[in-house]
């Protein structure tokens, strides 16, 4: 499902409703553009943007990254075919990424759309978009005449990860034939990160925006980033020792907190499954076990910190397998043990237990 913005923030100027017909009038003649895509300036004043009343999280993520001035002088279309723009942060320490936040202005009688916010690692070829780390589909509607609008999206369910160094921010796509909405654009800010656009749907093919549009300063694009967790205390007294058969599964990172055995029982043999730990992989919270052949996978298992909105942890697995299983989970730091069988013979039914520890 899209996710609609929170709340948001809106930007005037006196002079807001005549600049929007003269933007109608300029954008039409300009739609013939440079194959496979280009972007197209529009100018038409000074904006001043006035944010809606304080809130916890600004729809214009004031209180976030931004490249530009404050003010923006433009809008930016693209034609013929649906583009995606994004624009150059660079991120100084390993963050989380909190909020995108996104101004558009109308520049015709449609007055919202759907795009998806891009998030892109600077891993590409040169320096360009590489690896894509989040992408989400939004939508922004009632978006007024006149010189534009922030509208801020909270993506920080996405848990996504930022590697320091830099990544690029942006939408896929835009394109003035299916919204006529244009993104923002500082035009003399003080800006100079690079902004590349490529068509939608490519993974690669990036070109320089300024190469075309040389007065671009920057986009009407801001993030918001929280500093991402170092890491936590170690592994507390009696945590758990990871081996061939036991699980360790963190509470916080590194700690060691749960323990995780899973023993099983079949016609040729009884024994202690295999533990695959898969915090190397980034997966923290979970792990799997094998029984007989490491090729074959029999159970994912993990343990959730659900203590915030529910005061417990969850135990969740599911086993794809008829052997007969015995499945212990130890919380190291309480002495608590969790504990679920499969009769040999039966199919494993997905256990989700979300009463299995209480918090802390
Ligand atoms: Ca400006």
């Amino acid at each position: 499902m899209p996710r609609r913005p929170n709340v948001p923030a809106f930007a005037r100027t006196a002079r807001s409703l005549r600049h929007a017909v003269a933007a109608i009038l300029l954008v039409v003649p300009l739609l013939v553009c440079a194959s496979p895509a280009a972007a197209q300036p529009l100018d038409d004043g000074l904006i001043v943007l006035r944010s809606q009343a304080a809130s916890s999280q600004p729809a214009d993520c004031s209180d976030g990254v931004r490249l530009d001035d404050g003010s923006f002088e433009g809008g930016i279309y693209a034609g013929p075919l649906p583009t995606k723009i994004v624009t150059r942060f660079a991120v100084a320490e390993a963050s989380i990424l909190d909020r995108v936040c996104v101004c558009w202005r109308r520049g015709g009688l449609v007055d919202g759309h759907s795009f998806d916010v891009v998030v892109y690692d600077d891993d590409g070829p040169g320096g360009e978009p590489g690896t894509l780390l989040a992408r989400e589909s939004v939508e922004v509607d009632d978006v007024p005449t006149g010189p534009g609008s922030f509208y801020g999206f909270d993506l920080s369910g996405l848990d996504v990860s930022l590697p320091p160094g830099a990544v690029y921010v942006g939408v896929d796509a835009i394109s003035i034939f299916e919204s006529g909405l244009l993104l923002c654009t500082d035009t003399n800010g003080s800006g100079n990160a690079p902004i590349l656009f490529a068509p939608a749907g490519s993974s690669s093919n990036w070109a320089d925006v300024r190469s075309q549009l040389p007065d671009l300063r920057a986009l009407g694009v801001r993030v918001t980033l929280e500093a991402e967790l170092g890491p936590g205390p170690g592994p507390g007294p009696g945590a758990c020792t990871p081996s061939a058969t036991v699980l360790c599964i963190d509470d916080e990172p590194g700690d060691r907190r749960f323990r995780v055995e899973l023993e099983y029982e079949n016609p040729q043999a009884a024994g202690a499954a295999h533990a695959v730990p898969l915090a190397g992989l980034g997966v923290a919270r979970g792990g799997l076990f094998w029984i007989g052949n490491r090729n074959n996978p029999e159970m994912l298992i993990k343990i959730l910190d659900a203590c915030a909105a529910f005061d417990h942890f969850w135990v969740f697995y599911a086993a794809t397998t008829n052997q007969g299983l015995v499945t212990t989970v130890t919380d190291t730091r309480t002495g608590r043990v969790w504990r679920r069988s499969n009769p040999p013979g039966t199919a494993a039914a997905p256990v989700q237990d979300t009463g299995a520890f209480p918090c802390p």
